[in-house]
C-alpha cells in the first residue's frame, strides 16, 4: 500500500476553561492536523498541537513542506519517519520540525493500523494492560485547585495532578493540603512546577513537601537541566518527574545516561511520535524506570498499554471537540475496547467550524 496524499488542516480549538501554570496560561488548543490518505483509501489523522496560537501558521507550512516527501513511499511507518528525519541530521530533530515529523508518525502508524483493522496496540504488542489516567488541575489557587481535584475524585480518575510554584512553599503546601482533603487519603496527588524554579529553590520546595504524600514533583527545574535535575533526585531522594519537554529517544538516552532515574513522562509529539515512544519504552525497560504520558491521551493510552513499565496517562480533554471518539474513562482505566488505529478519529465538521 503506498502514501498517495496528506492534507493539512489548522484549527484553533476552544478550551473547557484556560489551563493556567505557573509561568504560561494556555487560553485555547493550537492545532495542526495532519491526514495521510493511501491508494487503497486508507485514511490516517495526527494531531500537532501548537501550545500557541502564533505558531499554527509556520506548523502548518512545515507541514505542508515536508509531507510531500513521503507521497508514493509504501506505508511503512518506521521506515518512512526514518528517511524524512534523516534529512534533518543538521538542523536537528527538536522545535517545530521535531513536532510536525512526530505528527506524521502518528498519522502514519494510524493508517497502518486501520488498514489492519486494529488498535495500534495489536501492532506493538501482543496484549493491552490496563492504563491507569489521572485528572487536571491548573494554577488555581487554593479553592480551585481543590474544587477541581475533587471533580477529578468525582469522575473517577484515581490520581490529580495541580500545577504549583506559588509565590511561596507555603502556599504551595496549602494548595496540596486542600486537594488532599478534597480527594481523601486514596487519590494520588501529584504537583507540576512547569519548570520555574533555581537549583537552590528547587532543592529547599522539594524537601519541605517531603510529608506531603505526593506521587511525583514534575519539572521542579529547566527541563534539559540534566545535571541539576540529578542533583535533586540524589539529595531530596523524592520521586521527581520530567520528560514531557526532551525530544526524541536521544534527549532520553542523555538523560537516562546523565543518571535520570524512577520515572519519566514522554510527549508523544515531542519524542518522535509512536515510533520514538517505542524506542524511549525498550530504553526504560532495561533500566526499570516508569514511563508515564504527557497530553495526548487516545495515542499515550494504546502506547501505554503496551509499554512494560507504564505508570500513569495523562488525561486532558483538549482535544475531543475535533474527535469523533474522545478517550473513554470508567471505573477509574481508560476502556480503549473495540478502538481501532490511534484512537485519534478527526472530526471534520468540527475542524471546519474551529478552522484557523
Ligand atoms: C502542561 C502541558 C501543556 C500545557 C500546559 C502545561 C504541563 C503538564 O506541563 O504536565 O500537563
Ligand atoms: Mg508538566
Amino acid at each position: 500500500m503506498k502514501i498517495d496524499s496528506f492534507e493539512i488542516r489548522a484549527a484553533k480549538v476552544p478550551m473547557r476553561e484556560p489551563h493556567r501554570t505557573a509561568s504560561v496560561v494556555v487560553e485555547i488548543c493550537p492545532v495542526v492536523t495532519i491526514t495521510v490518505r493511501t491508494d487503497e483509501g486508507v485514511r490516517g489523522d495526527g494531531i500537532v498541537f501548537g501550545y500557541n496560537a502564533i505558531t499554527l501558521k509556520s506548523i502548518h507550512a512545515l507541514a505542508e513542506a515536508l509531507t510531500p516527501l513521503l507521497k508514493g513511499e509504501v506505508l511503512d511507518p518506521i521506515k518512512n519517519s526514518a528517511a524524512i528525519s534523516s534529512k534533518f541530521k543538521l538542523l536537528g530533530l527538536q522545535g517545530l520540525v521535531g513536532m510536525v515529523l512526530s505528527g506524521i508518525d502518528m498519522a502514519l502508524w494510524d493508517a497502518h493500523a486501520r488498514a489492519l483493522e486494529k488498535p495500534l496496540f495489536a501492532l506493538l504488542g501482543n496484549e493491552a494492560k490496563p492504563v491507569k489516567p489521572y485528572g487536571n488541575v491548573g494554577y488555581d489557587g487554593v479553592k480551585g485547585s481543590a474544587d477541581g481535584a475533587e471533580r477529578c475524585a468525582k469522575d473517577g480518575f484515581l490520581g490529580v495532578k495541580a500545577k504549583i510554584g506559588y509565590p511561596s512553599v507555603e502556599e504551595d503546601i496549602e494548595v496540596i493540603r486542600a486537594m488532599r482533603s478534597a480527594v481523601g487519603p486514596d487519590v494520588a496527588l501529584m504537583v507540576d512546577y512547569n519548570q520555574t524554579l533555581d537549583l537552590q529553590e528547587a532543592k529547599r520546595r522539594i524537601l519541605a513537601l517531603k510529608d506531603e504524600d505526593l506521587t511525583w514533583i514534575e519539572e521542579p527545574v529547566y527541563s534539559h537541566d540534566f545535571a541539576n535535575y540529578v542533583t535533586l533526585q540524589n539529595e531530596t531522594g523524592s520521586p521527581l518527574q520530567a520528560g514531557e519537554n526532551w525530544w526524541g529517544p536521544a534527549d532520553f538516552r542523555i538523560a537516562f545516561d546523565s543518571g535520570v532515574k524512577g520515572m519519566v513522562m514522554p510527549d508523544a509529539q515531542k519524542c518522535g511520535g509512536v515510533t520514538g515512544w517505542m524506542a524511549i519504552s525498550e530504553m526504560a525497560e532495561t533500566r526499570n524506570v516508569e514511563i508515564s504520558s504527557h497530553l495526548w491521551p487516545e495515542v499515550s493510552a494504546q502506547l501505554l498499554s503496551v509499554t512494560p513499565t507504564a505508570g500513569w496517562l495523562e488525561y486532558a480533554d483538549w482535544f475531543n471537540p475535533v474527535v469523533t471518539e474522545p478517550l473513554k474513562v470508567r471505573n477509574g482505566y481508560v476502556d480503549i475496547d473495540g478502538v481501532i488505529g490511534t484512537g485519534v478519529r478527526l472530526d471534520d465538521e468540527a475542524l471546519s467550524a474551529y478552522a484557523l
